[in-house]
């Protein structure tokens, strides 16, 4: 036999035959802020799912020799399109693929094994706080070898690739056993499954000092809860907090992943984990409640009757950075999606710490992360994260809040009130508008950014439009540069309103309306963040011509 690459026979078809099979494109595959996001019924379709997975193995062209991670969050569909890509990634001449036990990763899991492993990258399979179950939500998301979300130039060549498709490959083959660890092959590819918690726990014992969270965990004196709102992060929980910091067996509620979420909205804010909320606002309450979502990446902290808005979570955590062995040398700069609040900019600014602010989705997070110009990041979406992975991490989150406070000694509320008064308020509301018909939302979208043009100057609720624009974001590692992600109208004195438009809804459009002010004197930090805003979000409604245009009086969710 030569050498020759044109003639050599696929290696996968030295035990399995490689099947090309013919299909033809789907109009709607392009990838939203996160990943492909449809409805399971979607999902379904024929060659649906593995037009996609085409479509991004050819992009990502994986180099031989290579390894892909491959793991989602349990949910319902999970199993099956795990087998889907071992198939499709064996028939495309992958080398070996990196499983997690029974098709499962936590979303920061599978960007650490990614990193930890050395791959070129891996499937996430998780549409992350959507509902689950047959009528629920579905996704499918491609991390690069950094361990992060594929950035735009990717998944815009991947929409192209989707949209030319004439045929994909697969092995015909029975689906491999993924509940249990070991080693498989399949064709010519190697494929390992692997325990989807080690590798996790193994770099949360690296950054965080787990002696000190035992004593505080397992003194009888400190009470938490967390709620995996039957999501993934049960396990990882489980075996982190109980196990290896002796956490009481009741610390983690609705621990048991299920494919539907027990048909729940696996979504951390003070509307869906309720089961939380009422154990944390009711009579004696723990001391710190958290919980997660879907694929662990979000995080929500609350204190006794306390709520921390993720803003001011990504500020006071950068404000205390040090006290945890992980960031310990201190922090090289932070960043922020462009809607969070302000209040980390107010820390970087008295620490002298450059601060980044960038658009809305974690993927554009990562040159800045891998550059080193950046330790910890934050989106007001419940979402915090550092340079130890590449995605937002909700456990991470967690136990940094912990270390945080073993080490001031202090009630959650204390230590937020602290941190407002030196560096100041910043009251922060989202409005979030579902379903919306798609042409009233667009329709809301041309007004208002037709109009920001004549704002800079005049007074609004009393307050002066220092500048409005339509937010693009030039990347200061790669140059590239990202337009129409959010209008913005800036207010003198710090108060913001934005709109944006959902990347990662499966029904019509959302509208989120995030407003923010900002509030220097401690006399005025007591009040409730929908009190404060009021005027504000008034404004905001009005400039939108919300219900002229879409008929809703209500917001969807309120956070
Ligand atoms: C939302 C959030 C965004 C987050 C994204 C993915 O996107 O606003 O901050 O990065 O979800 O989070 P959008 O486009 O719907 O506003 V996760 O936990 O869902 O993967
Ligand atoms: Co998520």
């Amino acid at each position: 036999m030569t050498g020759n690459a044109a003639n050599a026979v696929n290696p996968a078809s030295r035990t399995h035959a490689v099947r090309t099979v013919a299909t033809r494109p789907y109009p709607d595959q392009t990838p939203g802020t996160s990943g492909l996001r449809k409805r399971v019924p979607v999902f379904r379709q024929p060659h649906y799912l593995e037009n996609f997975v085409q479509a991004v193995l050819d992009v990502a062209a994986v180099p031989a020799g290579s390894a892909l991670v491959v793991g989602g969050d349990g949910r319902y569909l999970n199993a099956e399109a795990a087998q889907v890509i071992l198939r499709m990634a064996a028939a495309n001449g992958v080398a070996r693929v990196l499983v997690g036990r029974d098709g499962v990763l936590s979303t920061p899991a599978a960007s650490c094994v990614i990193r930890a492993r050395g791959a070129a990258g891996g499937f996430i399979l998780s549409a992350s706080h959507n509902p689950g179950g047959p009528e629920g939500d579905f996704g499918v998301k491609y991390n690069l070898a950094n361990g992060g979300p594929a950035p735009e130039a990717f998944t815009n060549a991947v929409a192209r690739r989707t949209r030319e498709l004439t045929e994909y490959r697969t092995l015909d083959v029975a689906d491999l056993p993924l509940g249990r660890e070991g080693t498989h092959t399949l064709g010519a590819t190697r494929v390992d499954v692997i325990d989807p918690v080690a590798d996790y726990a193994a770099l949360m014992e690296r950054l965080f000092d787990f002696d000190a969270l035992r004593a505080l965990l397992a003194g009888g004196r400190f009470r938490m809860r967390f709620d995996a709102m039957h999501a993934v992060t049960g396990p990882y929980a489980r075996e982190i907090l109980e196990r290896r910091l002796g956490a009481p067996a009741e610390t983690v509620i609705n621990g048991e992943p299920l494919p539907d979420f027990g048909g729940g909205h696996p979504d951390p804010n003070l509307t869906y984990a309720h089961d939380l909320v009422e154990l944390m606002f009711g009579g004696d309450a723990p001391d710190f409640g958290a919980a997660s979502d879907g694929d662990g990446d979000r995080n929500m902290i609350l204190g006794r009757r306390f709520f921390v808005t993720p803003s001011d979570s990504l500020a006071v955590l950068a404000a205390n950075a040090t006290l945890a062995p992980g960031y310990a040398r201190g922090l090289a700069g932070v960043a922020r999606s462009m809607p969070t609040s302000q209040a980390v900019d107010q820390v970087a600014s008295r620490l002298g710490l450059p601060c980044y602010e960038t658009p809305t989705g974690w993927k554009f997070f990562g040159n800045l992360l891998d550059a080193g110009r950046i330790t910890l990041c934050g989106e007001e979406s419940f979402g915090t994260g550092s340079d130890h992975v590449r995605e937002k991490d909700g456990l991470w989150a967690v136990l940094f809040w912990l270390s945080v406070l073993a080490r001031r000694g202090e009630p959650v509320e204390r230590l937020v009130r602290e941190h407002w008064a030196r560096f100041g308020r910043n009251y922060y509301t989202r409005y979030d508008y579902e379903a919306l018909a798609t042409d009233a939302a667009q329709g809301v979208m041309r007004q208002l950014r037709d109009r920001l043009g004549a704002l800079p100057g005049t007074a609004l609720g009393g307050l002066r439009v220092a500048a409005a624009d339509d937010f693009a974001y030039h990347d200061p590692v790669d140059g590239s540069t990202s337009e129409h992600q959010g209008l913005r109208v800036l207010f003198e004195g710090g108060a913001r309103i934005i709109y944006r438009l959902s990347g990662t809804g499966t029904e019509g459009a959302t509208l989120r309306i995030y407003v923010e002010s900002y509030e220097l004197d401690p006399a005025r930090h007591d009040l409730d963040a929908q009190v404060a805003l009021r005027p504000l979000m008034d404004v905001a409604l009005a400039l939108a011509e919300l219900r002229e245009r879409t008929g809703r009086e209500q917001p969807t969710v309120i956070t």
